[in-house]
């Protein structure tokens, strides 16, 4: 797991709050005691990269010892925490039902991270202020990646995209609640940037007239999957959501896939949103923090891995017109992303955390740049869809 200590972040990525690191470390352990952790806390330290919540593991004493993960929701994104604890709740309960019936795949151990309730609550989470804090199992014995420098690597993050979706797929979606009304909803995102460059005060330059310039000439694509879904062409399933390389776990010894985390997201949705998000997070070597946006393409190497892993486990659930809808998932949800960075950089940074001036504009660069690559490869990418059939 990627992480870096306090001290070398800034205090908005590192949260909560103002105040010293020695304060922070303070109002942490008073936070994580208040769950049910059943032993002593040895450290806490911030985990991971999420441009959303706020991100810690627990540790406790004792050997082996046993860990923890705490997060601070962020309830501007998610304003319905009871919404997002809810989803949780259901799909770890589901999962775990299916898990007793069968395994992930012959040999393979698949994990999901559970809910740990506050110490005398009926609740799964606990508020605290204005914060809403909530504790899971951690995965032990497995890592994320931040990039994806291998296709036996790329496989495994399909494969695990595709279990998840596999093990989710008798879940009924009215199980679910929309946590985040309007999210991968393009056509919304494309209202809302129009609507924050009408009143943005952010400087002029010629990334932003170039990002401009990108996202008008694309303007038509951005229904393709809602125009599909309201045709009943796509029909909605459970989702993650958000299955970036970073979220997908694999084990630290033979690199399987054994869980996808950060749940938050986890609604009905179409299964494109997802795939598409893998691919463009799994197939950009560089990442989406580079600051080397012009060098940004799109592999299709790395493409065909991820779809070949996720058909392996999910091919079943698969229909014609899903398999048709591909190509246009993988180009929207790349373009998709740099319009909600380009839209948050408009309107001054209020949704995506930020380290410096000017990232979110950046971070719109690079998800313009991988558009523009997919769509310079479209007839190889369509080629290896139709390969994988
Ligand atoms: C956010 O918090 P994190 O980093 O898991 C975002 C995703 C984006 C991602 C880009 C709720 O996810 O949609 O794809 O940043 N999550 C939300 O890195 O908006
Ligand atoms: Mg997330």
């Amino acid at each position: 797991m990627i992480q870096a200590p306090i001290s070398e972040r800034s205090a908005a990525m590192a949260g909560p709050g103002s105040g010293s690191v020695d304060q922070q470390g303070a109002q942490l352990r008073r936070i994580a005691a208040r769950f049910d952790l059943g032993g002593a806390i040895a450290a806490i330290e911030p985990l991971g990269n999420g441009n959303v919540n706020d991100t810690y593991r627990v540790t406790l004493s004792g050997d082996p010892a046993r860990r923890f993960v705490l997060q601070r929701l962020n309830t501007t994104v998610f304003p319905h925490p009871e919404r997002v604890m809810g989803n949780i709740a259901a799909l770890g309960n589901h999962l775990e039902g299916r898990l007793a019936q069968e395994a992930a795949g012959p040999g393979r151990r698949w994990e999901v991270p559970r809910l740990i309730a506050p110490l005398g609550a009926e609740k799964h989470w606990l508020q605290d202020g204005n914060d809403v804090w909530r504790l899971t199992t951690f995965i032990e014995g497995a890592q994320c990646l931040e990039t994806v420098a291998t296709e036996a690597q790329a496989w495994q993050l399909g494969f695990g995209l595709g279990t998840f979706h596999r093990l989710l797929s008798d879940l009924p979606i009215e199980a679910l609640a929309d946590t985040l009304e309007g999210f991968h909803i393009t056509p919304a995102y494309l209202a809302a940037y129009e609507r924050a460059l009408a009143c943005s005060t952010a400087a002029s330059c010629e990334e932003l007239s170039f990002c401009q310039a990108f996202v008008a000439e694309r303007s038509a694509l951005a229904g393709v999957l809602e125009t599909a879904k309201d045709q009943g062409v796509l029909r909605l399933r459970p989702i993650h959501g958000d299955p970036k390389v970073n979220n997908v776990m694999l084990d630290a010894a033979s690199g399987a896939a054994v869980a996808l985390v950060d749940l938050d997201t986890v609604k009905p949705g179409l299964i494109h949103y997802d795939i598409g998000d893998c691919c463009r997070s799994g197939c950009n070597p560089l990442g989406e923090e580079t600051k080397d946006w012009q060098a940004v393409c799109f592999d299709p190497g790395r493409c065909e891995a991820i779809l070949a892993g996720y058909l392996n486990a999910a091919r079943g659930s698969l229909t014609t017109e899903d398999i048709a809808y591909l190509f246009d998932a993988i180009r929207l949800i790349a373009f998709e992303l740099g319009l909600r960075f380009l839209t948050d950089h408009l309107q001054g940074d209020v949704y995506f955390k930020t380290r410096e001036a000017g990232q979110n504009l950046d971070r719109a660069l690079v998800q313009f740049q991988l558009t523009a690559s997919i769509e310079a490869q479209e007839e190889a990418i369509r080629a290896l869809i139709e390969r994988l059939r």
